[in-house]
């Protein structure tokens, strides 16, 4: 059977005509006047470079009959198995233009034969034929404005029998190991042959954006030309300055410099806890040697790497967990409904790769300045020439586990959090006034809905002034925390760094005593609009300034106030240039820092901010455990600021992202971080919040908040099964507690995350490398939210457990929660908050034995608060459960610490196949606790 196509040619356009080169090239200027109608071109052309932001694409409105392209010759070979490749990328350009269709089509004659892009009865991506067949992937949603799809596509020709036809999006973000598409559909009942093709959109006149079509007949013809090292890469390379200079800084940590600069010209690194000197030689084996170099008003660090490396890390980023193919701008930013790369609330200049034997390596830029990731072809990080350079670090490890250890190291671990941080959280935008917080902690505990923590947002202030309270929502703040201090809550109220420019406001006068604010380039403070209106911000840099600022915590706290949010902290200033300050502000450095401009602090404001934050509140109450949220942070802020991921959406899309997001923050040395549960813009449908309360109950940071004007979103006001659903969910969570402050514990002891990528289970088990619908909470629990079909799952023993009573047929929002076999988890008993919990609480150690019939697991334990935990006052529990015939004996094996017991009555419940097994005794007296299975 003869295959007519291939070799094509487009009119007008260079051609390269032989099998196996890439055959669309170049201008697509020139075909469009073919069909000048309703087809408009942007500055530029099509020019296959992967996405830009602007320029060199081509728009396309409402043109069913589509611009044209002729495929000119065609082979007829019966020897070989042809293949084609396509790709292209596609965004809409309109906000929520439902009911419309976009794609690219191959057509014999006026035969429409295949085509993919949008479909406009799904609003998701769709490959169709000619027999009417289609094939949707699913939750793709392309009207989603500015989001840009790469797709691909693979099609076989058989000499005989139906095509094989493989597509996939985004092959980047969701790549299969060996970077070919994804086979999602295959055997294509047709005989396929094209002579055009078209690049189509109809209906609802909505602009469409094409950019990069490719076809070719071998991956790399398809392949983002940034992919490959290009040549503007091997520009930035010719002009390096060869040779750089390396010492080792720790066991496996390198750190690079270009050859003329000295440890003495660089900035004082802001990422490290402390400076470190060099302790001995790179070795020549090192493999990650980074090359420097300029290039256009740019200095560049550049790794070139094998791209079979995954990696991930570079912050907070919107996308998948794996960050190969992406360009992270490292500019803090108040994206609001965030839903692209450009900058979110923070800044990691970080990234992590995972070689395909499982080994690791991390590489930090330790520079402030406002600069860029790109992970397009290796490893590419650089800001602009006004900058000085500064060193780059790089960490190897045997696994990604111990860069982790090793991150932490030089960056300091994050603080121990108080117990009740760690519990559920319920906060709105906002709550006011003083009765209506009131009711809703009242509510939770009527309805026994376990809940730690009430927050108060900018409405408890007088006129947005920060420091201060509104007489008519909150004229006795102590009386409201005394009241939820009663009922077991703590309360959390927000703190912006603008202040109300205001002579005779206290906190505007005190501060200009001291000289406090961020000057314009003129000198003059600089005064940018927040909610208060008109506003001066504090310099952070000054060590002074955040003297004065810490000071001014101690009569708020005095407030009863238990924990403070730092929001606004990009500096978010409204009006101005992407909604900051004037990038020539300046700052006037100190205690080592330098006087610098906006554009070398941007990045570290926000931490800067939480670092006097946070010793403001300790001096005020120096026995308790600070508790500051921030939304802008740097590499290190988790030193100082849990985190929260700022401005989402009530969108499904939001949903998923956020378990990536939460991933790679981790994998970035901030442990500490969660999004707004139900998501902050728009309402939350009641199967959206029952889906993410769920799985919210496992985040780090399980805090559900949501924008002024939106509908009420306290987990009662979604109807009776999603409010069942919430209450069955949150006690999982606080039956988890010991577990989860175990977890937290061992971060705050050796940097990793608590919250971790599936690939953690099994470094070298590639199938696992994308994974970011199921996560693992730290080692030993697996949770799968519904929503993850087909999940990539780690070799060996996950047992699925209840938790706290949870029946999955019955409740369709709960996760699925899986132990992994060989570890003991500790369970505390439901309380409807932490400070219910005594000093020594009733525990069940739950058992899934590994192949061996073995288990091991730990416990720690502390006041839950406070310090003295620092003089020993803390027990760690080493228990471990071996199998004998049917016996299985669970025993504490070691006890560390001063709190050390001498008996402690727990149940034990073993879990396998076959069902679950109970026992109840001493487990430090005696012989252990042994059970019978079956
Ligand atoms: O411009 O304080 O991300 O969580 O509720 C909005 C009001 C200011 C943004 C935060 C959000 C908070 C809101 N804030």
């Amino acid at each position: 059977m003869l295959r007519s196509l291939l070799c094509i040619l487009l009119v007008g356009l260079f051609i390269t005509c032989s099998f196996g080169n890439v055959i669309l090239k170049e201008d697509f200027s020139s075909a469009v006047s073919d069909n000048p109608s309703k087809a408009k071109v942007g500055s530029g052309s099509l020019d296959f470079r992967f996405h830009q932001e602007s320029g060199n694409h081509l728009w396309i409105k409402d043109n069913d009959a589509g611009v044209r392209f002729n495929l000119a010759t065609s082979i007829d070979d019966e020897n070989t198995t042809p293949v084609l490749y396509i790709s292209f990328c596609l965004r809409s350009l309109n906000k929520s233009c439902k009911d419309k269709f976009a794609g690219v089509v191959l057509y014999d004659g006026d035969k429409e034969m295949f085509g993919m892009g949008n479909d406009y009865g799904s609003e998701n991506f769709a490959f169709w034929g000619p027999d009417g067949s289609t094939f949707q992937i699913g939750d793709t949603k392309t009207y989603v404005d500015d989001e840009v799809h790469m797709i691909i596509c693979k099609i076989v020709f058989h000499n005989d029998g139906p095509e094989d036809i493989e597509v996939g999006i985004d092959p980047f973000g969701n790549r299969s190991k060996d970077r070919q598409p994804k086979t999602i559909w295959t055997s294509y009942q047709t005989e396929l042959s094209f002579d055009q093709i078209r690049i189509r959109s109809g209906h609802n006149d909505c602009t469409w954006e094409f950019d990069e079509l490719r076809l070719g007949t071998d991956w790399s013809d398809v392949m983002p030309a940034d992919d490959k090292l290009g040549p503007d890469y091997q520009c930035y390379i010719d002009s390096s300055m060869p040779g750089g200079k390396s010492e080792i800084i720790l066991d496996n940590v390198a750190r690079f410099l270009p050859k003329n600069v000295s440890m003495d010209d660089v900035q004082p690194s802001l990422a490290l806890k402390a400076p470190r000197q060099k302790i001995g030689n790179v070795p020549g084996s090192w493999k990650m040697k980074p090359v420097f170099g300029t290039h256009e008003n740019r200095k560049y660090v550049f790794f070139d790497i094998p791209s079979e490396i995954d990696l991930y890390g570079t912050g907070e980023v919107v996308g998948g967990l794996l960050r190969n193919g992406h360009k992270i701008r490292l500019f803090n930013m108040d994206n609001y409904a965030y839903h692209d790369e450009r900058g979110l609330y923070q800044s990691h200049p970080w990234v992590i790769g995972v070689r395909l034997d499982g080994t690791a390596f991390g590489v930090i830029f330790d520079s402030t300045w406002i600069s860029e990731l790109n992970l397009r072809a290796g490893i590419l990080f650089s800001v602009p020439d006004r900058a000085p350079w500064f060193p780059t670090i790089v960490i190897e490890g045997s696994s990604p586990q111990e860069v982790m250890v090793r991150l932490g190291d030089l960056t300091g671990t994050m603080p121990m959090p108080p117990r009740w941080a760690l519990g559920y959280q319920q906060c709105r935008y906002s709550y006011f006034p003083d009765a209506r917080a009131r009711e809703i902690a009242d509510t939770f505990r009527a309805k026994q809905i376990p809940c730690d923590v009430i927050w108060f947002d900018i409405d408890y202030m007088d006129g947005f002034r920060i420091f201060t309270f509104s007489e008519e929502h909150y004229p006795d703040p102590k009386a409201t925390n005394n009241y939820l201090h009663s009922q077991g809550f703590k309360g959390i109220w927000m703190i912006d760094p603008g202040v109300k420019n205001e002579p005779g406001y206290s906190v505007y006068d005190s501060g200009t005593a001291v000289d406090a604010w961020v000057k314009q380039a003129s000198g003059k403070p600089f005064v940018g609009k927040v909610w208060p209106g008109d506003c001066v911000f504090p310099d952070f840099t000054s060590p002074d300034v955040r003297k004065w600022w810490s000071g001014l915590y101690k009569d708020f706290m005095a407030n009863g106030i238990d924990g403070v949010w730092n929001d606004m902290n990009e500096p978010a200033v409204f009006g101005g240039d992407e909604m900051t300050m004037p990038m020539d502000n300046k700052f006037r450095g100190g205690g080592g820092l330098q006087p610098g401009t906006h554009e070398q602090y941007h990045n570290v404001f926000g931490m800067l901010m939480t670092k006097a934050s946070r010793a403001g509140i300790q001096a005020a109450n120096p026995d308790k455990r600070p508790f500051v949220l921030t939304r802008a942070n740097y590499l290190g802020g988790h030193r100082y600021a849990a985190t929260w991921t700022g401005d989402n959406n009530a969108t499904w899309q939001h949903l998923k992202w956020a378990v990536p997001m939460s991933l790679n923050l981790g994998l970035s040395g901030q442990p500490f971080n969660g999004p707004d549960i139900g998501g902050f813009l728009s309402n939350a449908t009641p199967d959206l919040w029952g889906h993410w309360i769920a799985v919210g109950a496992f985040y780090p940071f399980s805090r559900s908040h949501t924008c002024a004007g939106t509908a009420n979103q306290e987990p009662w006001e979604f109807g009776p099964e999603v409010e069942s659903a919430a209450r069955t969910a949150l006690q999982r969570r606080y039956r988890l507690m010991p577990y989860l402050y175990t977890t937290f514990q061992e971060s705050h002891k050796q940097g990793l995350p608590v919250m971790r990528p599936m690939f953690f289970a099994d470094p070298d088990d590639l199938s696992l490398r994308m994974e970011d619908r199921v996560f693992l909470v730290g080692s030993d629990l697996m949770v799968i939210p519904r929503w993850a079909d087909n999940a990539a799952c780690p070799a060996g023993i996950w047992q699925a457990v209840t938790i706290a009573g949870e029946d999955l047929g019955k409740d369709k929002y709960q996760c699925e929660v899986k132990v992994r076999g060989g570890a003991i988890v500790p369970l505390g008993p439901i309380v409807q908050s932490t400070a219910e919990i005594p000093e020594t609480q009733a525990l069940t150690l739950m058992v899934v034995l590994d192949e061996n019939g073995k288990a091991s697991g730990r416990l720690y334990e502390d006041a839950g608060d406070g310090y003295d935990y620092r003089q020993g006052e803390y027990c760690i529990f080493d228990f471990d459960a071996v199998k004998k015939g049917n016996k299985v004996v669970v025993k504490c094996t070691k006890q560390t610490g001063s709190l050390t017991l001498d008996s402690r009555m727990v149940t034990v419940t073993v879990v396998d196949d076959k069902g679950t097994y109970h026992g109840k005794g001493d487990i430090i007296n005696g012989k252990g606790i042994a059970i019978m299975i079956d």
